[in-house]
């Protein structure tokens, strides 16, 4: 689908026109079309040849002439001149954090800014800090977003990681004398990002499918092509990542699969075992002496190390390893346990769905429950919902809820939680929901002591049920809020307020060492995924395995219990 990269120019074009001043009037019309072309589930080559595109709000004649350009030549006129009217490097600006055209325009404008290493300058000389609308503090955050910016490691989010194992693996899956193909490393231990995609295959000649794999239509780039191993970087549609194949026969299979799923802490702990009881474990099984005991399957050489199974999503030497001797691992919540989705947004504030369609979407996950929670009117540019309109959203969804069957929704919200700490509606409103998630999307660079107050204090609201996307971080794009979650931890467990696990594969919030503390203090999560669109809700599965490795059973996740006794515990904090 062209979707994503039609939408990603109209917005360039708009930057680009923010940053040269032109009418704002036809900013906004381009930022619109981007929006829509990004929201369209359909594919936009389809919606074009049917006719459907004409048709679509939001989209005129001179946008559609744009598309219709692109998908004959590859791009855009209109595009290729705006940037023959700004400095090569300059849209470049607009990945550090903290930078949006207008920013760019006022440096661009009036420090002669024209690349990040020129804003870097500006900022060391002092002139940023002096320039009109930035100052000291600005300028400090513009810095620490260049670092973050220059740190960022190629590493990849999940999501970009499964779609690219998806391709590769649909692909090794047509090939002859391929008996089992499986996903390794880090993406099998679902860990927040991932550096290179590994894949396992089962077969005899692994020449044959090392050719056949680097030759595929979607490799960019071979890094390496041997008898057993390929390495190449492949095309996705939001990234290169780099992929790794190897071929081992089947009955390594099972070894290979555990040395290859990492992570390399656990490994060594493994073998640290076999050895200890005379015993040499590697890749390519567990032998005693010359003689293979245990190889094509993972359960096996658990079993023979004296070990339960430890589920991938567990190696990482947190414990595990004992934990597994003792017969003492916890039973992992899995996603057939999830209930419900209780982080959801409409078209009401800041989302493309209505309710009637999250309902039957939720209806097909099979969940029992789902939570509407639009955002409050101090996040204006989410469109936040005015305490009237949230009053009659609330009316809406009690009478929606008396025609519905096998599903319950819940009328809810997510209030923002105001620099003081108090929530952006008042006690009696809030007494109105069935469930209130209250979070931060403001003054997030605030110090550590500021930040955790304000926190402590909005959990001691008696109506507020839990805390969302507890640290704001996004992966790649912004780094947590510097709070103190022990002490978070500790607060949530005395006022019986929960903390979300965001599924969004951007924010992974808690992550899951903190899931782990949380589970350890008594405190429950809740996994949603904080859709603001359809398809997000198909994110669920990052945040269960988030909580997973974190060590959350399904006892630990008020999401997964039934609703009478979810709405047992609710009532206990009031
Ligand atoms: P990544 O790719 O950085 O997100 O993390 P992994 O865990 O996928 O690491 P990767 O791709 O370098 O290697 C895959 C697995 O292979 C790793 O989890 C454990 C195993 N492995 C790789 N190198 C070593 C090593 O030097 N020693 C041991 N014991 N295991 C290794
Ligand atoms: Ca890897
Ligand atoms: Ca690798
Ligand atoms: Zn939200």
């Amino acid at each position: 689908m062209k979707n994503a990269a039609i939408s990603e120019l109209f917005s360039e074009m708009a930057d680009i026109m923010e940053i040269l001043g032109e009418d704002g009037f036809r900013i906004n019309s381009y930022r619109k079309v981007a929006r829509v072309i990004a929201d369209m589930p359909t594919d936009i080559e389809e919606m074009l040849a049917t006719g459907k595109l004409a048709e679509t709000p939001g989209i005129g004649k001179s946008s559609l002439a744009k598309i219709e350009e692109f998908i004959k030549t590859g791009q855009i006129t209109a595009h290729q001149e705006l940037l023959t009217k700004i400095p090569q490097k300059l849209l470049q600006l607009l990945k550090i954090p903290g930078m949006g055209p207008k920013g760019v325009k006022a440096v661009y404008e009036n420090l002669k800014v024209k690349s990040i290493a020129d804003l870097k300058a500006a900022i060391e000389t002092g002139k940023l800090a002096e320039l009109a609308g930035f100052g000291d503090k600005k300028a400090a955050i513009i810095a620490k977003g260049i670092e973050f910016l220059a740190k960022s490691t190629g590493r990849i989010r999940l999501d970009q990681a499964f779609n690219a194992a998806t391709i590769v693996m649909g692909f090794l899956n047509g090939l002859p004398g391929v008996k089992k193909i499986e996903y390794a490393g880090s993406l099998r231990r679902c860990a927040e990002t991932i550096g290179d995609v590994d894949i396992l295959v089962a077969a005899k000649d692994g020449k044959k499918i090392i050719d056949a794999f680097v030759k595929s239509e979607f490799v960019q780039e071979v890094l390496a092509a041997g008898d057993t191993k390929g390495a190449v970087i492949i095309k996705t549609d939001s990234c290169p990542v780099h992929v790794d194949v190897r071929v081992v026969p089947e009955k390594s299979f099972g070894a290979a699969f555990n040395y290859f799923t990492g992570s390399k802490q656990h490994n060594v702990r493994l073998r640290e075992i076999a050895v200890k009881a005379k015993l040499k474990l590697n890749e390519y099984g567990l032998f005693r002496d010359k003689k293979m005991i245990a190889g094509a399957t993972e359960n096996e050489i658990y079993k023979k190390l004296g070990l339960d199974y430890v589920e991938p999503m567990l190696r990482e030497d947190r414990g595990e390893i004992e934990a597994a001797q003792k017969h003492k691992l916890p039973d992992l919540v899995c996603l057939e346990d999830i209930k419900g989705d209780l982080h959801i947004h409409t078209t009401a504030s800041d989302g493309s769905c209505e309710i009637e369609e999250l309902i039957n979407a939720a209806k097909q996950k099979g969940y029992q429950y789902i939570c509407i929670t639009d955002h409050s009117p101090f996040v204006a540019i989410a469109n936040g919902l005015s305490p009237a309109r949230l009053a009659k959203q609330i009316e809406r969804i009690r009478k929606l809820n008396d025609r519905l069957k096998g599903v319950t929704v819940w009328a809810g919200t997510e209030v923002d939680i105001l620099a003081d700490g108090s929530l952006d509606y008042d006690d009696k409103l809030l007494a109105q929901l069935d469930f209130v998630i209250g979070s931060i999307h403001s003054r997030m660079s605030g110090d550590r002591e500021t930040l955790t107050k304000r926190v402590l204090k909005a959990m001691d609201n008696p109506y507020l049920n839990c805390i969302g996307h507890p640290t704001g971080r996004l992966i790649g794009e912004r780094e947590p809020m510097d709070i103190d979650m022990q002490a978070v931890i500790r607060h949530a467990a005395e006022t019986r307020t929960a903390m979300e696990v965001s599924s969004n594969p951007y924010r992974l919030d808690l992550k899951d060492v903190h899931c782990k503390m949380a589970v350890e203090a008594g405190v429950k999560l809740v996994i949603n995924t904080d859709s603001h669109k359809l398809h997000q809700l198909d994110y669920m599965p990052f945040g269960v395995a988030t909580a997973a490795r974190g060590w959350a059973t399904k006892a630990d996740v008020l999401n997964t219990w039934p609703l009478a006794k979810f709405k047992t515990w609710l009532a206990g904090k009031k």
